[in-house]
Formats: C-alpha cells, structure tokens, sequence
C-alpha cells in the first residue's frame, strides 16, 4: 500500500484545516481496493469514468446483506479527530437497486485493516440515481477508550447479485500526523476495456 503523508492535492468539496492532509485517488495507475467484505467483485475499468480514463467497477455477487469494498484506511487516529470522504458514484436507476454509500468502520490498535472494531455510520443517501453524483461523510473519531486508532472508508452496494455499479475520484482529508492508505498501482497496468465483461463472466 502507499503510504501518503504529504498535502498533494487540494478537492473541490471540502477545504481542509490547516492541520490536515489530503488524499485523492481515481483509479488511474489501474489499482482496485484495499480489501473487502463479502461477496464483491472490484475490477479497474476504462468504460465509465467521472475524469481521466479509469474508474472502479463494483459487482454486488452477494445473495442477500451488504457487501463492501474498502477503499482508503486512516490509522493513528485519537478522539475526536475529523476524518472527511468523498466520492462519485455512476448510478442510473432513480429509486431502485442497484444503489451504493460510502460507510466507515473501526480498525483495533495495532490491527489490520480487516481487524474489524465496529461500524462508524456513513451516508445513508443513495443518491439521485441520474448517472454521476458526489457522496461523502466526516466522520469525528470515537477511540472506545483507546481500543481503535483506524477508519476504514468503505463503499457498500446495495443490490441483487449480478447488479454493478461504478465509482471514481475519492478524496479523503486527514489530520496530519495520522497516515492514510490509497489502493496501490497495478503492475503492469491491465488494458481493461473490456474490464466490466471479465467481471460479469469470469
Ligand atoms: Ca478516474
């Protein structure tokens, strides 16, 4: 995974604090995700971008619950730190499945970023389904008595099996000092045109 510690870019949705860094990644280096939970399939595409080539492309392969993808990983937080993320998500069907939110979740001191210690809410807006849209959340770092020290950001779908969305241009603000964890390239970057077809019939 890269390790970022250095203010790179500034976003168009929030503008951090002075004491706070931040992160973009779109997916253009052909990396996927972190990790996951449940039944997903995430595969770097060149079909449907937001902006430059590449984008993430979600398929739900789970019967029934809500699988997840996990998409950036802060650790070294402490009470009371801010956390924001943003991301859009391509999504053309207006009040029906499939829908996806970006989510958070806890990491235990010392932990993984599978060492599970809780879910830390989102955005529960599904969005206007009209094709692209922007969601994000901040989340204020809760470390239950000094037991967690990570947020992991997660985009969850919400659909039936074989259902597929896509997602591009994630911008996390983090508070300096902490460290925050990006997807890593691809090597060699795969020619994934036709990226979203391996995943619906591999
Ligand atoms: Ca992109």
């Amino acid at each position: 995974m890269k390790k970022l510690l250095l203010i790179l870019l500034v976003g168009l949705f929030a503008v951090p604090a002075a004491n706070a860094a931040v992160v973009t990644y779109g997916w253009e280096d052909g990396g996927t995700i972190l990790s996951q939970y449940g039944d997903i399939t995430a595969t770097n595409v060149g079909d449907v971008v937001h902006t430059g080539a590449r984008s993430l492309y979600l398929v739900d392969q789970q019967a029934s619950g809500t699988p997840e993808v996990f998409v950036a990983w802060v650790v070294g937080l402490t009470d009371g730190d801010e956390v924001t993320a943003t991301i859009w998500r391509y999504d053309t069907t207006p009040g029906a499945s499939p829908s996806c939110r970006i989510w958070g979740g806890y990491t235990s001191v010392g932990g993984t970023i599978d060492d599970y210690a809780g879910s830390a809410g989102g955005n529960s807006d599904y969005g206007p389904g009209t094709g692209w849209d922007q969601t994000g959340h901040t989340w204020t770092f809760d470390s239950s008595g000094g037991t967690r020290d990570g947020l992991v950001i997660k985009v969850r779908t919400y659909s039936s099996p074989g259902d597929f969305v896509w997602v591009d241009d994630l911008e996390v603000i983090y508070p300096d000092g902490t460290t925050a964890y990006i997807p890593e390239a691809a090597s060699p970057v795969e020619d994934s045109t036709w990226g979203g077809i391996k995943a619906l019939y591999r």
